[in-house]
């Protein structure tokens, strides 16, 4: 059995706490096709946070509450570069994490591709899945906002972590996509896989980046595996994150049946079998696809590991 899973950071690292400790009890292999849409280069180093959150979760070492950067952080480099006036000064790279950044940075001057890069990471991690990178070519959201001089483009990261998405914001491009191919790896894990899950992650720029890799969004259709997705929302809202906001900018609504709606049936040309939400929003419809609900909080791994249980069962 070959569980694939589609991921973001935070939502896509602690679903795939639970896709671990499943495939564990079944006997199951895991891959997860992480986003990279959010990297960025910043103080010269390459910033994947998606990969990042995934790796550090799973490996034991992410700090809980923020969901991204190392446990027990200090921030001695980041006082450093604020004294200098060093740019960007809204970003901000704790001590332990810029070792990670160093260690990848310097891999991939040596011209090693991000796939290769990440693998040699996880030696240290080891996560107990496989994470591959959606591209290995540089894909980032860029995101298209108003300003008193008109419109212009600006990083993900400067508008979520400089302007918290509280910026007029027109709309989300993917630059790079076009030329961008998938990562060694993840047209087979897809042509090998017994299931799809798309992880309750933010579905505009979590998923939609990595389903812009030519070639990607086909082979996941294109396989006869069923493919599942789980809410990122529930009761109307996020659960944490700006997936409201980014919704709002697409003109998709922020709810259970509105991403499911967004993500389509199979049947229509779009990608779900099976679509989980949370039992508020029982009686959720999204035409042409079997929704379920059940307990969608991913407040520890058991409850984690039952919600991906429930999952994998509306495939059957
Ligand atoms: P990011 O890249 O760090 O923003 O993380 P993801 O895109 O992977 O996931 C973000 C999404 O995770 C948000 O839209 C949240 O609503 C969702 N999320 C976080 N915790 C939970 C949870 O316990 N249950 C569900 N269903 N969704 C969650
Ligand atoms: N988020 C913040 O709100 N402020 C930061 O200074 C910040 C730094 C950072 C460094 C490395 C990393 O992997 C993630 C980091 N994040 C930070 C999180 C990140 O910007 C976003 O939450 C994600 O890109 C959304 O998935
Ligand atoms: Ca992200």
């Amino acid at each position: 059995m070959h569980i694939v899973v589609l991921a973001g950071g935070i939502g896509g690292a602690r679903f795939l706490t639970g896709v671990r400790a499943y495939a564990g009890q079944i006997g199951a292999e895991v891959t997860a096709v992480v986003n990279v849409g959010d990297d960025a280069i910043m103080h010269g180093l390459r910033i994947c946070p998606d990969l990042d959150s995934v790796m550090y979760t799973l490996g034991g070492a992410a700090d809980p509450e923020r969901g991204w950067g190392r446990a027990a952080e200090t921030w001695t480099v980041k006082e450093e570069l604020a004294a200098y006036g060093a740019e960007p000064t809204w970003f901000g790279l704790g001590d332990r994490d810029i070792a990670t950044h160093l260690v990848r940075t310097t891999m991939m001057n040596a011209g090693y591709p991000l796939s290769a890069v990440t693998e040699a990471l996880c030696a240290r991690w080891r996560p107990g899945v496989r994470l591959l990178p959606a591209t290995d070519e540089r894909l980032e959201t860029h995101v298209v906002v108003e300003t008193n001089d008109g419109q212009r483009a600006i990083h993900f990261q400067e508008w979520w972590v400089r302007y918290r998405g509280e910026i007029p914001t027109r709309r989300f491009v993917f630059v790079g996509a076009d030329a961008a191919r998938p990562a060694p790896g993840v047209l087979d894990a897809l042509a090998g896989a017994d299931v799809v899950l798309l992880a309750p992650s933010n579905p505009v720029v979590s998923i939609a980046p990595i389903l812009a890799v030519p070639g990607l969004r086909e082979a996941l259709t294109g396989n006869r595996a069923p493919v599942v997705g789980v809410s990122p929302i529930i009761g109307g809202a996020p659960v944490r994150g700006m997936a409201d906001k980014c919704l709002s900018v697409i003109g998709a609504e922020c709810s259970a049946a509105g991403v499911g709606r967004l993500y389509g049936a199979r049947r229509d040309g779009g990608l779900l079998d099976g679509w989980l939400v949370d039992t508020t929003d029982a009686g959720a419809e999204v035409p042409g696809v079997t929704v379920r609900s059940a307990p969608l909080w991913m407040s520890d791994e058991a409850a984690t590991t039952a919600m991906v249980r429930d999952a994998m069962e509306l495939t059957r």
